[in-house]
């Protein structure tokens, strides 16, 4: 047994001296919010890091997606097809947004079906809300033609996505906007925060209102005949601003961000090898022309999922089983026409078989990783 707790996940965390030398610069600045210095260089630094032209930071994923649906906008009621296999967020977005969520199965991907989500679409559908899970990409081909044929919107949720590459490009190149979670526990963190990427420049725009209250965005000409932010709100916008302080840590572990990669990348390699003899779990392969993000690594175990991960509690690793039960499963959603289980046949499958298993460097540089590995086998019934 672990004599301290071993998690799915744990944050990155700056240099503390650094961490306090930028935290001192921005006290003594005075200045705490509202698209600060550390806030803009964030947002550079992340383009750089990302290859990316804009970015709108937001203070959490979920309002990121809330003020992506918002941008859109989507009539009133419009219904938006999502995958039922992801984070309360997902769903949860589309009703604060006040659309109605249809949730449609998915497939061997792990994400949206596009046979799946075809399917769904009604007079009413108006849009698609993907999810790369576990930074898996979505067949984002497929869902572009299906929002030609019929006219939707395409938003990704990126959450599990940061710095993942299709092809050598940017994840956030495809559909109308895409979305990254920096929370605590995702690869690249914030402690809360999130973001919006877009190509269309009216749509950053309105991004950029929306997240601020609606108070129009005063172009530099503007300014100087003396038309100052504030004169005008269009737009019926929420506080959706990241203060200083979380800038400054964001700007600090994304220095770390490529270095956790590559040992992340390690106990992958360490998990595959000692489960490849062991047919009864299943480890996803990510495509050969996708970048691996790094965030989670799932596994699915058929049968004994939920015995593994007793188990492992017995041994203090406190795995997750994300993502189970499904959100159409949520009490808020089973009601729905389209949480029929049998509408929902493989999330359901892949949710009964899931589990996260602990991926953070921690486990690496303290060789608790082998322990690990030891421990599952042994809860899978190989011995040695
Ligand atoms: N879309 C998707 C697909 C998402 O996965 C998420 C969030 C969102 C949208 C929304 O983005 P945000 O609004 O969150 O930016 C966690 C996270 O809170 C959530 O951000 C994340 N997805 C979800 C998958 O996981 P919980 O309830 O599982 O978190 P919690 O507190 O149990 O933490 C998990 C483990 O992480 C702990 O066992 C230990 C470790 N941990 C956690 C925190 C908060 C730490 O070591 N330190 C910490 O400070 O939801």
């Amino acid at each position: 047994m672990f004599e301290k707790p071993i998690y799915t996940t744990r944050p990155l965390l700056p240099d503390k001296s650094a961490m306090l030398e930028l935290f001192s610069e921005v006290y003594d600045s005075k200045w705490l919010t509202n698209m600060g210095k550390q806030h803009q260089l964030l947002e550079q630094e992340l383009c750089e890091h990302l290859e990316i032209d804009n970015i709108s930071l937001i203070n959490n994923g979920t309002l990121a997606l809330i003020i992506a649906l918002k941008a859109l906008n989507l009539p009133a009621n419009s219904e938006v097809i999502t995958t039922p296999f992801t984070f309360a967020a997902t769903p949860h977005s589309i009703v604060w947004a006040g659309l109605k969520p249809v949730f449609a199965d998915i497939d061997d991907s792990m994400t949206l079906c596009p046979k799946a989500i075809e399917a769904a679409i009604t007079p009413t559908t108006r849009a698609i809300l993907a999810v790369h899970v576990y930074g898996f990409p979505c067949d984002v081909e497929a869902i572009d033609k299906i929002a030609k044929k019929y006219d939707l919107k395409v938003i990704y949720d990126a959450a599990h996505a940061f710095s993942t590459r299709i092809y050598g490009q940017p994840i956030t190149d495809s559909g109308d906007i895409t979305m990254l979670s920096f929370h605590a526990t995702k690869l690249f963190n914030s402690i809360e925060g999130g973001a919006l990427v877009c190509k269309s420049v009216n749509l950053q725009d309105k991004i950029y209102e929306l997240r601020n209250f609606g108070i129009q965005k005063i172009s530099s000409n503007k300014a100087k005949e003396g038309i100052k932010a504030g004169d005008f709100v269009n737009e019926i916008g929420i506080n959706g601003k990241m203060n200083e302080f979380q800038a400054v840590w964001g700007r600090l572990t994304l220095r770390q961000v490529a270095e956790e990669q590559v040992l992340r990348g390690k106990i992958a390699q360490i998990y595959k090898e000692a489960f490849s003899d062991i047919p009864t779990i299943f480890i996803p392969k990510m495509p050969a022309h996708v970048t691996n993000s790094r965030q989670y690594f799932p596994v699915f175990i058929k049968g004994s999922r939920d015995e593994v991960y007793n188990i492992l509690l017995q041994h203090n690793i406190v795995c997750r089983k994300y993502f189970y039960p499904l959100c159409s499963d949520f009490g808020c959603y089973a009601q729905l026409p389209s949480s029929a289980k049998d509408n929902l046949s493989n999330a359901h499958e892949l949710a009964n078989q899931v589990l996260c298993l602990p991926f953070y460097s921690e486990i690496l540089l303290d060789e608790s990783v082998y322990k690990i590995c030891k421990i599952i086998r042994g809860a899978l019934g190989e011995n040695g």
